[in-house]
């Protein structure tokens, strides 16, 4: 089937054009000037989508969601299935989740366990990291496996003592593994150890609320952390990628090493950008509880929302993702109603990242293109699928998005898709929407309406990273 894409602004990394777009099939074949000979020529025998007054924009890559992960004595409320129709609703055309290999288990066994959760669950395609719960010389092994089965970057944690934590001497073996397979090594920058003795005194003192989640979790103890992974990374010549980087002590660290040169890279979140310490995971009673998520949310009255925005403009953040991992308040955060270290870790978002996003395009935090970078183009680039997705170029998927600039709405549980049964962002008045998605050439998502199918996500085979020097 033939499909063109006309009349509207065409918006990439680079700047923002009004082009037609040309789909056969699941590929785009042409980006067209518009009114040229052959533009007129294509649109005769096309399917057309009017997309005037709108930009057109690469769907989404969301490359940090966690999809029915078991944590905490529950599991992460959206299904594959649920998140990435979710993930579609809001203009995200590709995920990258994270199987995990928990402590004691083989990574294979986990790996088989994520890939048949995930296989013809989505509707929108997706790729693996993988989680190294517990290095050891088979799991080092495998790694280089799992490099040739497009696994290509591996997460691996600074905290959280005897159930994900590696120690220096893990990490570092890790990393020298990656500096050989090529691979990404990813790094929840935390001192789980020093965390843990605080969560333990917090306790002991009766101090049990949400809120001091994000008290024990010091920002100090995220800026150590990604010092100590800087550090560690030059010793074991790998290159490194912070994940969900939440303070300003900690993007300090990483724009020093960037600044000198080295391959290191960082992502935030939307949560780290619009939600605080004080107003969030401090609210009234037991509500925080809905805001916990590690690294915490910060505190308003340092100025970690402000830096955060400039890392995204001076590519010290070079990724925004979601880190969405969903647990609803009924049953589930209420797992902590009497100690807050019980309660389940996270923060669902998958759907609202590019609107979330978009209106740092209307504060004039970041540029329009900035916007696409952050959000499709370079979290693409940076895990080895560009230019199949996060591009709008011939040859590449036709992952695409109309986003209507002039429309306007408020975020709710009440319309959102995730399957939560509260929005940590309730009554966010958003300017800008998801009109139409598109993924491989299948319009998803039009007319208000989901049209996909849960069986059409593709498992990505990923390469190496396409970012680092
Ligand atoms: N880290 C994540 O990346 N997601 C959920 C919880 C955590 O610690
Ligand atoms: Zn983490
Ligand atoms: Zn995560």
């Amino acid at each position: 089937m033939t499909t063109m894409i006309t009349g509207g602004t065409v918006v990439s990394a680079t700047g923002a054009t009004l082009a037609d777009v040309l789909i056969e099939g699941e590929k785009i074949v042409a980006v067209l000037s518009p009114g040229s000979s052959i533009a007129q020529a294509a649109k005769d025998s096309a399917e057309v989508i009017d997309a005037t007054g709108k930009y057109v924009i690469p769907g989404g890559v969301d490359v940090h969601t966690h999809m029915e992960l078991p944590t905490s004595g529950t599991q992460s409320s959206d299904t594959f299935e649920s998140g990435t129709i979710a993930a579609a609703w809001g203009g995200t055309t590709t995920i990258v989740d994270f199987p995990t290999q928990s402590y004691g288990r083989n990574v294979r066994e986990c790996l088989d366990e994520w890939h048949a959760k995930a296989e013809g669950n989505c509707a929108i395609d997706y790729g693996f990291h993988m989680i190294l719960g517990d290095v050891n010389d088979a799991s080092l092994a495998e790694m280089d496996n799992l490099v040739d089965e497009g696994i290509s970057s591996f997460k691996l944690f600074m905290a959280y003592p005897g159930v994900l934590m590696s120690d220096d001497r893990q990490i570092l073996q890790a990393m020298q593994q990656c500096a050989e397979n090529g691979a990404l090594v990813m790094m929840h920058a935390e001192n789980g150890i020093a965390i843990d003795l605080l969560a333990e005194q917090a306790v002991a003192r009766g101090e049990t609320a949400p809120v001091n989640h994000g008290l024990v979790r010091r920002h100090e103890l995220e800026s150590e952390a990604t010092h100590r992974a800087i550090k560690l990374a030059k010793v074991g010549e790998a290159p490194l990628y912070i994940v969900h980087l939440s303070a300003s002590g900690a993007l300090e660290e990483v724009a020093r090493a960037r600044h000198d040169g080295a391959n290191v890279f960082a992502e935030t979140c939307p949560q780290y950008l619009y939600l605080s310490l004080e107003e969030h995971l401090g609210a009234e009673g037991f509500e925080g509880a809905k805001y916990v998520c590690s690294t915490p949310l910060r505190s308003s009255h340092e100025h970690h929302h402000a830096d955060l925005w400039k890392g995204l403009r001076a590519n010290d953040l070079s990724v925004v993702s979601t880190d969405h991992c969903p647990f609803c308040f009924k049953d589930q955060k209420e797992l902590g109603a009497e100690d807050f270290r019980a309660i389940p870790n996270g923060i669902g978002g998958v759907e609202h990242r590019i609107d979330l996003i978009y209106q740092g395009v209307l504060a004039g935090e970041i540029s329009l293109p900035r916007w696409v970078e952050l959000c499709a183009t370079t979290p693409a680039r940076m895990f080895g699928m560009y230019p199949q997705k996060g591009s709008i170029s011939p040859g590449a998927d036709a992952d695409i998005v109309l986003y209507d600039p002039e429309a306007s709405w408020t975020i709710s549980v009440d319309n959102h898709h995730m399957n939560m049964d509260y929005s940590a962002y309730e009554g966010f008045e958003i300017q800008g929407k998801v009109d139409t998605v598109l993924s491989r050439g299948n319009v998803i998502v039009s007319n208000d309406t989901f049209h996909g199918a849960s069986s059409h996500g593709k498992y990505i085979k990923r390469s190496l990273s396409q970012y680092l020097v």
